[in-house]
């Protein structure tokens, strides 16, 4: 600890504090930040101890004959993370995480979001096709007291969608105190399939969090976060039934990547990415994934009798963290009809060649910046017409001065808002099942470079592309795309 404090002084001492948005934040005004430098230990790290919960479903205020409406008031709430401690939170409607929204294509969802917190927000509904003045653009905030309706049109697929903060500066701390929530948009074609359904669908909000012994939840680096929450609880049990469960995985941290496997290799069957349903079914033991990103398995747990336990783990905590993040309990056998059929969706429409190509460069040193620039709401860095398709080639500059070594803050990812884009190369090689699919949110790791390519609508105005590490995107690294008809 004392090293590492000594670190952050030497780095503060040369300037390079900006780079460090946890380390700015903390001892900031933060209601629930501990003073910089008091910090006390954290909490015990205690697997297992709750049960896990499933966010509830938020229920319309009132529908029309095209929309539902309904109403969510962002507030503080005292929560229970670690069992038998209490910590204060930044919440949607009271809850941590926020309710989940349950949206059918076709139907308009229009959410009135009352800012009761202390702070500006701003909803931004992550890989939802939403017009600019619904985006939740970092400057278009609802400061504390005001409110503001955000219309979602739902006219994309079905695809496991979440909302979560935007501001400008405060989206990483915002999001990590609680500011995120489910939106889950189901389709006819989705609705059809015979995955499993109602109970045995269930979504895992999976993020990090430093909770310390009195409590408090600090917004601190990820390599002082030694919790990890899954639906809000620290490393929790879900009693499960012998049968297949779809499970909505989430990588909901603000700055850290996670790679989940069955800690005993069981196989499991994806059947979703970021932006919705992939064609074909594949089977997988692992799952790299960013924040931002999500991906929808197929876990047949009738493989195992009831008593029987299975833990997910994290193989990319850090040395001396604890690798489990939850465990299934087999409690019950059940009947099942459910399966995973060899054709899911069809194919996305093809892309057209490209006409346009770009390259970005994602830097943490000196400061955190894409193309050498931090982002300036001001300043347009890109402009792309409607229905052009374009290639853009990212390339992750950042390199490990110790090779192998899980530096979160080198780990980068690329997130477009308004349009989802495909994956088609990763260092070169095609892309592989990780890339598979429609994605809003691409992985990228130490000196890695992907190509991928997008057909920007279906709406023109303001938007923004950023790294999904919400540290780095706070403090930067963010540029604003204007769709011109
Ligand atoms: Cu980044």
């Amino acid at each position: 600890m004392l090293n590492r404090r000594n670190a952050l002084k030497a780095a503060t001492a040369a300037g390079a504090a900006s780079l460090l948005p946890w380390d700015r934040l903390t001892g900031s005004s933060a209601p629930s930040a501990a003073a910089a430098g008091a910090a006390a230990d954290p909490a015990p790290v205690s697997p297992f101890a709750h049960a896990m919960p499933v966010p509830k479903t938020l229920r319309p205020v009132s529908s029309t004959s095209s929309s539902e409406l309904y109403e969510i008031r962002m507030q503080e709430a005292q929560v229970e993370i670690v069992k038998g401690l209490t910590s204060r939170v930044r919440t949607y409607g009271g809850t941590f995480p926020g309710p989940t929204v349950k949206a059918v294509q076709g139907r308009e969802t229009v959410i009135r979001q009352i800012n009761g917190l202390p702070v500006n927000t701003a909803v931004h509904l992550h890989g939802g096709q939403v017009r600019s003045e619904h985006d939740g653009l970092p400057m278009d905030t609802i400061v504390p007291g005001a409110e503001r309706v955000y219309r979602y049109p739902n006219t994309q697929r079905a695809a496991s969608l979440w909302y979560h903060d935007h501001a400008h500066h405060l989206e990483a701390e915002n999001v990590y105190l609680g500011l995120h929530g489910l939106y889950l948009l189901s389709d006819r074609d989705e609705k059809s399939l015979p995955l499993p359904s109602g109970s045995f669908d269930v979504p895992l909000v999976i993020r990090d969090a430093r909770i310390e012994a009195d409590g408090t939840l600090l917004y601190t680096r990820p390599s002082d976060c030694p919790h990890m929450l899954v639906n809000g609880k620290e490393r929790p049990y879900f009693n499960v039934a012998a049968r297949k469960y779809r499970l909505r995985v989430y990588n909901a941290c603000a700055n850290r990547y996670v790679k989940l496997r069955f800690a005993d290799g069981t196989e499991f069957t994806q059947i979703a990415t970021d932006n919705g349903l992939l064609e074909q079914p594949v089977t997988r033991t692992e799952l790299l994934m960013l924040g931002g990103e999500r991906v929808e398995i197929v876990v047949d747990f009738s493989r195992y009798r009831v008593g029987d336990s299975v833990v997910l783990e994290n193989t990319g905590a850090q040395s001396g963290e604890r690798p489990e993040v939850m465990r299934f309990d087999i409690d019950r056998r059940a009947a099942d009809n459910s399966y995973v059929p060899g054709r899911l969706a069809p194919a996305p429409p093809a892309l057209p060649t490209p006409t346009v190509r770009r390259d970005f460069e994602i830097r943490t040193f000196p400061a955190m910046t894409i193309n050498g620039q931090s982002y300036d709401p001001g300043r347009v860095d890109v402009t792309a017409a409607l229905g052009a398709t374009e290639e853009w080639t990212i390339r992750n500059v950042d390199v490990p001065a110790e090779p192998g070594r899980p530096d979160f803050h080198l780990w980068h990812s690329f997130h477009t808002h308004l349009t989802s884009f495909r994956v088609l190369e990763r260092d070169g090689r095609p892309a592989g099942a990780r890339d598979a699919g429609l994605k809003d949110t691409v992985t990228l790791g130490p000196g890695e470079t992907v190509r991928i390519a997008m057909t920007w609508g279906p709406y023109t105005g303001q938007y923004v592309y950023h790294c999904h590490q919400l540290g780095h995107s706070s403090g930067g690294q963010m540029g604003r795309i204007d769709i011109v008809g």
